[in-house]
């Protein structure tokens, strides 16, 4: 099986979340660094256009975004699996609780207590990247933010009161990464963390032992190589159109179709392509490029709009 390859940088939170499974997962894995803002030239010419952090690629499959990501990896590998205790339908939904409720006053926080330590590039980038996040008050909002990200807080104390190790039982799993990745983000960016995590000592406890997974097996890769081993690679075969209903009628479209696919929330770049594979949680987009040859790129159905390019 070809190599995984995730595209990524250090401090981004939801590639820990990726990074995480791979720890899970006791898989081995190569490491691209990635810019933290664009342009990002060797990224996009695998994805077309999607410029946010992580992508996952193996060999010329292109997979985007970390709710897509956890799927194909649980299928790809699926022992041990990510939804331990029959937990997987509760694990997919809670991850908009954790991406956005969780998520949100924590990266307001990371900001707004660090604003005169971010570069100038970063902040202006950010602010047209992040359009849930009011940048003209970063800073007075603070407090604010404070109340916000305590109260999620809380409710994730509440759910590990039960007394289990993790939130589906005795093993970890893809809701306990969700649940934990907001917690990583504000202990290493918020200088009084012992302070914020003090009244939670379940989340303080958990948040050890989901650091404990580690990452797996991490190697290095320029991205140079990466194309190199796009273009080499012929994309898999894929799922094909199983909702052919709805793509003929709702969305007057057939396989082959040059679409576009874009997220519907923030970083909206449309990625431009032929339609391969429309199911119920995946959309995919044949395209070729100079340097990355023909590559498949995919995305989670829910929250990317898929239309006629
Ligand atoms: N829904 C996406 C969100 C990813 C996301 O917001 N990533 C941040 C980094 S943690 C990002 O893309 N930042 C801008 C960038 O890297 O260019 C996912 O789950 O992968």
């Amino acid at each position: 099986m070809s190599d995984l390859i995730l595209h990524h940088f250090d401090p981004s939170p939801f590639a820990e979340k990726i990074r995480l499974v791979f720890g899970l997962k006791g898989l081995a894995w190569r490491s691209v660094d990635i810019p933290m803002v664009p342009p990002k030239p060797d990224l996009t010419a695998l994805t077309g256009g999607y410029r946010r952090t992580p992508v996952l690629q193996v060999g010329a499959d292109i997979y985007c975004d970390t709710r897509l990501i956890a799927l194909e990896l649980e299928r790809r590998f699926p022992n041990p699996t990510l939804f331990p205790g029959a937990t997987r339908g509760l694990a997919l939904a809670l991850a908009s609780w954790a991406d956005r409720s969780f998520f949100d006053p924590g990266a307001a926080l990371a900001m707004g207590t660090n604003l005169g330590l971010l570069p100038e590039p970063l902040l202006a980038d950010r602010k047209a990247f992040f359009n849930f996040m009011d940048f003209s008050r970063l800073g007075e909002d603070v407090p604010h933010m404070y109340t916000q990200l305590r109260s999620q807080l809380d409710t994730l104390e509440q759910a590990l009161a039960v007394g289990t190790d993790f939130l589906g039982g005795s093993a970890p799993g893809w809701a306990d990464i969700g649940a934990y990745f907001p917690v990583w983000m504000v202990r290493g960016n918020l200088a009084n963390v012992a302070d914020v995590l003090a009244p939670f000592p379940l989340v303080r406890a958990f948040a050890d032992r989901m650091l404990a997974l580690g990452h797996g097996q991490r190697s290095e890769l320029s991205a140079t190589d990466a194309l190199a081993v796009a273009r080499a690679a012929t994309p898999l075969p894929g799922a094909g159109v199983t909702l052919r209903d709805e793509v003929a009628t709702a969305l007057n479209l057939q396989a082959g179709d040059t679409v576009q696919v874009t997220p519907d929330d923030y970083g909206k770049t449309p990625v431009t392509g032929k339609l391969y594979s429309y199911t119920m949680h995946e959309v995919a987009v044949q395209r070729t490029d100079e340097r990355a040859g023909n590559v498949v790129v995919h995305f989670p159905r829910a929250q990317y709009r898929v239309e006629r390019a």
